[in-house]
């Protein structure tokens, strides 16, 4: 192992880094050096294209950055850090103005920048940027600009994405606002350091050593999240522990909190509904009782003297087993209010789940895709101006592909928020190339009809739909402890897409695509494309070999691991995969339409009437919607069940294609990188046809009707599958 691998190992690789470049050692000299994929995509090597590193340098030939603030000081030091790697030349502040400076700020810090601001960009919202090229007293001025010092930092990363790019630089006027106020990642990580449905090691946060030992990792998580515009981070479990909210716990969280102020990233915690008995010593949690509406009070004013921005509550309530208002008779509006009025005082917000599915009214055709809709609609209107409801992208749990969730626009009177998961919980977990911006997509450009033609999930979610004043949008993390953060390397890239589209949802996949491999991995025109190419086809190809044509939740039990479409034996129906797919000699799916659990009826008309007829509902999403026979005819003219076997072997077939791309890359990637991928895509390549041989084998049991030609053949019986067990498959830890 050469010797600066075991140093990059052992510190911080910025800092091994600057070490590098001051003492003369010239990194460039060595061809693409190893790799671990620590530094995601903040690299900022220097530039390798020698034309446009002269043109960068006279663009940039001096920085003028006033920094009164701690944001405002992060903000400069790494564009003085990151330029400096970027030209390969020794970057300082100056405080008077030359041609070609930088010059960055507020309207406070700079005349130059208030005139900018109001002259030009009157527009400009919030915590947005500008970067634009003008001259100035005789002066040629790049100027970054914001009305905000987070603002300010985040045109910096923007510039800087420019360099690492390759862009044009030499005439600008960007600038860009976010679309979503609230950009949260929620970490499902429990305090003894699992991370329930997490795959890249442990959590992040060393509990037991905060305050007392801050990990470089903090810092590390704050900037490369500030990069992409997340301002919020949940970093406890859904599944929620009281003791976080015990004084001891809580200077620990201050002490993240601290760490991730100048970076403009909030903390915000889950409060666990039976917390006032839990550690309060109280006899209830009943959000009515006074006493109960005291000690929340109480804890808040507690929580606000340690940490003056603390940015509120994150709750799953009756749901799963957590406590919630109903344990007490109560409603989910009385249980979400009790909260907000404990926060409003000092600026807080509820984020209240609607992953319910406990409650299992409507006896008559139950469904639990109906029933967060049925347990919420009746309070549209009803919570406190601090409370958002948060919603999962679909109404059943993160599946490779839904329908977008029923309550995008059936509450228009209540500010509602997404939920994504970028953890890969159904999505072949920590080892599949899987890129999940064209599925974030495809829900926010669903159209729900809520308030018109037009009224995208998108625009329900930005607020722009029904002028909700508060919006936000959540991503359930896929970060851990694993050296590379993600485990998987293009796990990083999913991280990425979320806070590129929490900002602007009207950026496409393909583009953020570009940007992101152009800072992971290289500017290499074959690899941008190649890896561009096989990002974009991953979604689709894993849908087709674990879930095609709208089958859904078939994985198997707990660990959610592999297939297990015959799991029947779980204590809820619900839990089975039976309930959702329903085959039988007849056919199969889940009859949604007025026949069946009349779920359909939760959407517009307009919506409905897209997905009510078997004929002309849209094929990628029939078995949601359908229970249809095994020789129903498809648009291709193709019978369903042959289709269903040749999507499989489509899914199988494009990991095929995905390794053939990547090995095509060799010699373009770093040897670690390229590595572990080549070696996951193999992973992949065997789980696809695990996936393909287990589905057909079962499904077969009913269909009874031959694999048709060009399907692989399963080389395993139908028993086999079933026997396979992962009892420590990595995710499972619960709560405690
Ligand atoms: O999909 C389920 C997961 C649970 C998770 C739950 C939720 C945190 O399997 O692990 O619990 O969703 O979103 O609350």
């Amino acid at each position: 192992m050469p010797a600066m691998w075991n140093i990059m190992r052992t510190f911080s690789v910025r800092s091994v880094f600057r070490t590098l470049l001051v003492t003369g050692v010239l990194l460039t000299s060595l061809r693409l050096p190893a790799e671990d994929g620590y530094r995601l995509w903040l690299r900022y090597d220097r530039i390798d294209d020698p034309a446009l590193l002269a043109q960068y340098r006279n663009a940039v030939a001096c920085i003028v950055f006033p920094t009164p603030s701690p944001t405002l000081l992060v903000a400069r030091n790494e564009l003085l850090d990151d330029l400096g790697s970027l030209l390969s030349k020794k970057m300082t502040n100056r405080t008077s103005l030359a041609d070609n400076c930088l010059l960055a700020g507020t309207p406070s810090t700079s005349p130059i920048i208030a005139k900018l601001l109001s002259s030009q960009y009157p527009d400009l919202a919030g915590d947005g940027y500008v970067i634009h090229t003008q001259q100035s007293e005789g002066k040629h001025l790049l100027v970054i600009a914001a009305h905000s010092d987070i603002g300010v930092l985040y045109g910096v990363f923007a510039f800087l994405r420019l360099l690492q790019t390759h862009q044009p630089i030499g005439s600008l006027s960007l600038s860009s606002s976010p679309l979503i106020q609230r950009r949260i990642l929620d970490h499902w990580d429990n305090l003894t350091r699992t991370v329930e449905r997490g795959y890249a090691g442990a959590s992040i946060w060393n509990w037991h050593l905060l305050p007392g030992y801050i990990d470089q990792r903090y810092i590390d998580y704050a900037r490369a999240n500030a990069s992409i515009g997340i301002n919020g981070t949940v970093v406890t479990n859904v599944n929620a522990n009281s003791l976080v909210l015990t004084p001891l716990y809580l200077q620990k969280v201050r002490a993240l909190a601290d760490i991730f102020r100048p970076y403009g990233i909030r903390v915000y915690l889950t409060a666990k509904f039976s917390a006032p008995v839990d550690i309060g010593g109280l006899k209830t949690a009943d959000p009515l009782d006074p006493a109960v509406q005291q000690w929340w009070k109480d804890k808040c004013n507690e929580i606000y003297s340690l940490i003056p921005d603390f940015g509120g509550f994150l709750v799953k309530a009756n749901s799963e087993g957590q406590p919630g208002p109903q344990t007490y008779g109560r409603t989910h509006m009385d249980g979400a209010n009790m909260f907000a009025d404990a926060l409003a005082p000092h600026g807080g917000i509820v984020m209240w789940r609607a992953f319910v599915y406990d409650a299992g009214r409507d006896s008559a055709a139950p469904d639990r895709f109906k029933q967060a809709y049925t347990e919420f609609t009746p309070f549209d209107g009803k919570f406190r101006p601090n409370v958002l409801i948060q919603v999962k992208n679909g109404p059943i749990d993160f599946q490779p592909r839904e329908p977008f969730s029923p309550l995008f626009g059936a509450m228009p009177k209540t500010p509602v928020m997404m939920e994504f998961q970028i953890t890969q919980e159904y999505l072949g977990q920590g080892t599949h190339l899987v890129y999940e911006a064209p599925l974030f997509k495809e829900v926010f450009d669903a159209d729900t009809y809520a308030n018109g033609k037009g009224s995208t999930v998108a625009r329900i979610i930005d607020g722009s739909a029904f002028h909700a004043p508060l919006t936000g949008m959540a991503g359930v993390s896929n970060i851990g402890n694993e050296r590379n953060w993600t485990n998987h390397p293009f796990g990083q890239a999913n991280w990425y897409a979320f806070g590129k589209l929490a900002w602007d949802h009207t950026l496409s996949a393909r583009q953020i695509a570009d940007e992101w491999i152009r800072q992971t991995f290289s500017n290499d025109a074959t690899a941008v494309s190649t890896i561009e190419k096989m990002m974009m086809a991953s979604r689709e190809a894993v849908v087709n070999y674990m879930t095609p044509l709208g089958l859904h939740h078939i994985m198997s039990s707990s660990g959610h691991y592999g297939p297990g479409p015959w799991l029947n034996n779980a204590p809820r129906a619900d839990w089975n995969p039976v309930y959702y797919h329903r085959a039988d000699a007849y056919g199969i799916g889940f009859d949604r339409t007025l026949t069946g659990s009349n779920a359909l009826a939760q959407y517009q008309p307009q919506v409905r009437q897209q997905w009510l007829d078997s004929n002309t509902c849209d094929e990628n999403l029939l078995l949601w919607f359908h229970h249809i026979s095994w020789s129903h005819k498809m648009k291709d003219g193709q019978i369903f069940w042959d289709e269903l076997c040749n999507r499989y072997q489509s899914g199988v077939d494009t990991v095929k294609w995905m390794q053939r791309q990547w090995q095509s890359l060799t010699g373009l990637i770093d040897k670690e990188r390229f590595t572990q991928v080549s070696m996951f895509l193999d992973i992949q390549e065997k789980e696809a046809e695990w996936w393909r041989n287990a589905c057909i084998l079962y499904f077969q049991t009913f269909s009874r009707m031959p694999i048709p030609p060009g399907v692989g053949k399963p080389d395993q019986t139908l028993e086999y599958y079933k026997s396979l067990r992962f009892p420590y498959a990595p995710g499972t830890g619960t709560s405690l």
